[in-house]
């Protein structure tokens, strides 16, 4: 798209003051997800990928990737060549890792949840980890180890046996090194050179070569969106996914108190993540100036920006809503439910127990959200598109599921089984109603 470089790099404002019900209704609205029409797209290449496997793998990955490969998995471990890193990049790497690791250990829960419902009647729920699981690192404009660390730990400290990563590789065929040191740092057991909906059927199917897994998780662009809810819906992939993923949103709550150059900065964190990114700040009672102060700010800051080009698509795409109140803003909030929220208000922190809807909150004018997008320990991989109203974001119990058990004595069954053999008799189920009254009368 051209775009002239010199033209202001702003964003449209409204009112929430004077706006109908139904233009409030459109900002909350995010673009339209065509997704049935990507799904008809990636259809014959899951397809292709199901039913040929590694011979269509590898020729997708020429096809799209320009990599030519004779195979598209690395087992570990891993050379120390392939993850060779610059020092302070390493180390930084070693702190996320430890960070993310310590908040996810934390999630794991540690004993079986055990409640005794009537006397001698024993319920009880314990997770296990889910066996197999495959990990999508996005490729594309930019590299992203830290989607693998966020991916790969919560993987790692639920006990999942295999771990696959699948990541796109670079048209000489290799992988970056950060991504590779991380895949290590995690443990995963292969390492898939594959990308788009070829890499998610190859996970959901299995290939010759790739192991097949049973939850597939991570962002992506449109085609691997579509791919993993096509292979979730199929009973013969018999493979479930984390949540349905979008572009990434950023909502800034900004008020007199808040420093016009971190809110613009955080704006444009988001903002250069593609040209669809969501950036909508609410500026709850700013004066005209303090507002242009925020603009300006975008403008100047935006310019300095390597990936400009990238930001002025997206800014030009973003909202400022003009809130009178704070709990004005925060329901407008509630209801967009964005991905990430940033509060840059008075007594952030009070504001929190008001949050309902939103993937991850950072509370205050000290906390980016950048920190949270790499190293501080909580997940970057969160609901989007509005999804934060159901969904949590990638945490542990992503990657384990609950199972109940019970365990009734006679005693119980005496309390109990009168109860069940009723219940059982209303819903005209004989046999039911039987396996109650042959042990009660056999004793
Ligand atoms: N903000 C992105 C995550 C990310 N940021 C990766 C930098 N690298 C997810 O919403
Ligand atoms: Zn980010």
């Amino acid at each position: 798209q051209q775009t002239d470089p010199n033209s202001p790099i702003h964003m449209t404002t409204s009112d929430l003051a004077i706006i109908t019900s139904d233009q409030r209704s459109r900002l909350l609205r995010r673009p339209v997800l065509r997704s049935d029409e990507m799904i008809s797209k990636v259809k014959p290449i899951v397809d292709d990928v199901r039913i040929r496997g590694d011979a269509a793998l590898l020729e997708l990955t020429a096809k799209f990737d320009k990599a030519k490969l004779t195979s598209t998995i690395v087992l570990p471990p891993f050379s120390p060549e392939s993850m060779q890193l610059e020092t302070p990049v390493r180390e930084a790497i070693d702190i996320a890792y430890a960070n993310i690791r310590k908040f996810h250990q934390a999630q794991a829960e540690k004993s079986a949840l055990v409640v005794e419902t009537m006397p001698g009647v024993v319920c009880s729920r314990f997770a296990r980890p889910i066996a197999r699981v495959g990990l999508y690192v996005p490729g594309g404009t930019a590299i992203l180890p830290s989607t693998a660390l966020m991916l790969g730990i919560p993987a790692q400290v639920a006990g999942c046996k295999e771990i696959v990563l699948a990541t796109p590789p670079r048209p000489d065929g290799s992988i970056s090194p950060e991504v590779m040191y991380v895949a290590h740092l995690v443990g995963a057991s292969a390492l898939l050179k594959a990308g788009g909906a070829q890499a998610v059927s190859a996970m959901a199917y299995g290939t010759q070569t790739v192991p097949k897994v049973d939850k597939i998780f991570g962002p992506g662009n449109q085609w691997v969106t579509a791919a993993k809810m096509m292979v979730q819906n199929d009973t013969d992939a018999l493979v479930s996914i984390d949540m349905p993923a979008g572009p990434s949103e950023v909502l800034v709550i900004a008020d007199h108190t808040c420093r016009p150059a971190f809110v613009a900065a955080d704006l444009l964190s988001q903002a250069e993540h593609g040209i669809d990114s969501q950036v909508v700040l609410i500026a709850v009672n700013l004066s005209p100036t303090e507002l242009s102060t925020i603009e300006g700010e975008v403008d100047k800051q935006a310019r300095a920006l390597s990936r400009v080009d990238i930001v002025r698509q997206s800014v030009a795409k973003s909202i400022i809503v003009k809130a009178s109140s704070i709990e004005e803003a925060i329901a407008f909030s509630n209801d967009y439910a964005p991905e990430h929220l940033i509060l840059h208000v008075e007594n952030a922190p009070d504001k929190v127990p008001s949050i309902d809807n939103a993937g991850s909150v950072f509370v205050g004018p000290y906390s980016p959200e950048s920190c949270g997008d790499y190293a501080s320990g909580t997940n970057h991989t969160l609901p989007t598109n509005g999804y934060a109203r159901q969904f949590s974001g990638v945490n542990t119990l992503s990657f384990q599921k609950h199972i109940t058990s019970q365990e009734i004595t006679l005693d119980g069954l005496k309390e109990l089984g009168p109860t069940v053999a009723t219940l059982a008799d209303c819903e005209g189920l004989q046999a039911h109603a039987n396996a109650v009254r042959i042990r009660l009368h056999a004793n």
